[in-house]
This record gives C-alpha cells, sequence and structure tokens, in this order.
C-alpha cells in the first residue's frame, strides 16, 4: 500500500499489554475500532507483553487479514523482522529501537516509515532522510501507556515541531476526548491513541469523535 497522510487521521496504536494480555478481547476492540473508521493500526506488542514471537507472528497475520479486508494498513512498531514475515505496509521506529537507517535498508521500499521525534533537532534530521514518510511527536501529554515515555512536550512544542517538520505528523500521547480538538488545531495530520480507545467504554462513538475532527 502506498502511503497517505490522510493514513494518520485517526491511528490506532496497540498491543495485547493494552488489554490485560487478552487475546481475543484485543482482537474484537482492533476490529470494531477498525469497523468504526480507523484509518491506520500499529501492532506495538511491547513493555507487559507476554507474547512469544511466533504467538506474536500468529496474531499479526489475524489483523493482517482484518487491516487488509477493510483497506487500512498495518504497521508494525520496531520490530521489522515481524514486519517482514506478516507482510505489514509500514513499520515505526522510535529513537531508541533499531536504527532507522537499518531498518530503512532491510525494508527497502516495500513499506512506508514512521519515525518518532520530539525535539527539533530529532525533525531536522529527520527531514534529511528521504525513507521517513511521516513522523510521530510525543507523548503531547503525560501517558500511563509506555512507561518509559519522555516528559510531555505539550501542545505549544507539538505546534512547533509540526511547522518544522517536512513530513505529516502524527500526534501521541494522552489524547483524550477533552483535549483532542486543541491537538488537531495544531495542524497535525493525525492523533495516534492507545488508551482512550482500548479503555473507552464506547469504542465506536470515541473512534467517530476523533473522526469528525478531520471532516
Ligand atoms: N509513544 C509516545 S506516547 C505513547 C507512545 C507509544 C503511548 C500513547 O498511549 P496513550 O494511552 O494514548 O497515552
Ligand atoms: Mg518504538
Amino acid at each position: 500500500m502506498m502511503f497517505d497522510p490522510k493514513m494518520l487521521q485517526v491511528y490506532l496504536v496497540g498491543g495485547t499489554q493494552d488489554v490485560h494480555n487478552d487475546v481475543v478481547k484485543f482482537l474484537e476492540k482492533v476490529k470494531l475500532a477498525i469497523k468504526s473508521g480507523i484509518t491506520a493500526f500499529q501492532y506495538r506488542e511491547k513493555g507487559n507483553s507476554k507474547l512469544r514471537p511466533n504467538e506474536r507472528v500468529d496474531l499479526g497475520l489475524e489483523l493482517r487479514t482484518l487491516c487488509t479486508r477493510y483497506g487500512i494498513p498495518l504497521i508494525v512498531d520496531d520490530d521489522y523482522e515481524l514486519a517482514q514475515q506478516i507482510n505489514a505496509d509500514g513499520v515505526h521506529v522510535g529513537q531508541n529501537d533499531t536504527k532507522i537507517e537499518q531498518v530503512s535498508v532491510a525494508v527497502g521500499h516495500q513499506m512506508f516509515i514512521g519515525y518518532s521525534c520530539n525535539t527539533p533537532e530529532q525533525v531536522e534530521r529527520a527531514n534529511t532522510m528521504d525513507f521517513v514518510d511521516y513522523i510521530g511527536c510525543g507523548p503531547v501529554f503525560p501517558t500511563q501507556s509506555k512507561p518509559d515515555a519522555d516528559t510531555a512536550i505539550g501542545i505549544n512544542r507539538l505546534e512547533r515541531l509540526n511547522m518544522i517538520s517536512e513530513r505529516p505528523v502524527v500526534a501521541i500521547g494522552g489524547i483524550n476526548e477533552e483535549n483532542m480538538k486543541v491537538v488537531h488545531d495544531t495542524g497535525v495530520a493525525g492523533l495516534a491513541v492507545i488508551s482512550l480507545a482500548f479503555d473507552s467504554k464506547d469504542l465506536a462513538a470515541t473512534v467517530k469523535k476523533m473522526k469528525n475532527l478531520y471532516k
């Protein structure tokens, strides 16, 4: 699948650790989110994940089928070998993950590449990398979903990073129903969420609220 910045608008991120390690519940929620209109899904098995490598491949292949059926891109966090095994559309790399140059060489032009940046220097560097398709900026607000997250950057810094970036920006970290509009109004291409969706009592309604921002 070709990269399109519109894919970033309602970007769901998650793995089984975000649903109390319950694989069945995780798949149910991802499926409901996809049916409700998310524009991209990132499979991110991290932190407290209990899944072994072969289980990640099995679950990843189910996610592959789901994303293909509904026409949205499947992106894998960090693990480009898993991304290759499940034929993902993209791979997302953090500053502390596998070196992005190495990921780029490994995946070639087969997949699109996202890169996490939260300082002007990191964004300037990403601007020089032709193989970076979009950048992820955050955490915008404090988050419970990433124990090793950097300090929150806040709205003003997000706006500044988005201005500097020559690639579309997806904002992530602590985005909720109260602050999603102010995040959107910075001009970013999209919003990425974990807990807002996975902890929602009405996932379909939550996804619709996010979609409405980009109407
Ligand atoms: N990267 C920066 S913040 C974050 C990641 C993966 C976690 C976002 O989770 P939440 O629950 O939407 O704050
Ligand atoms: Mg990462």
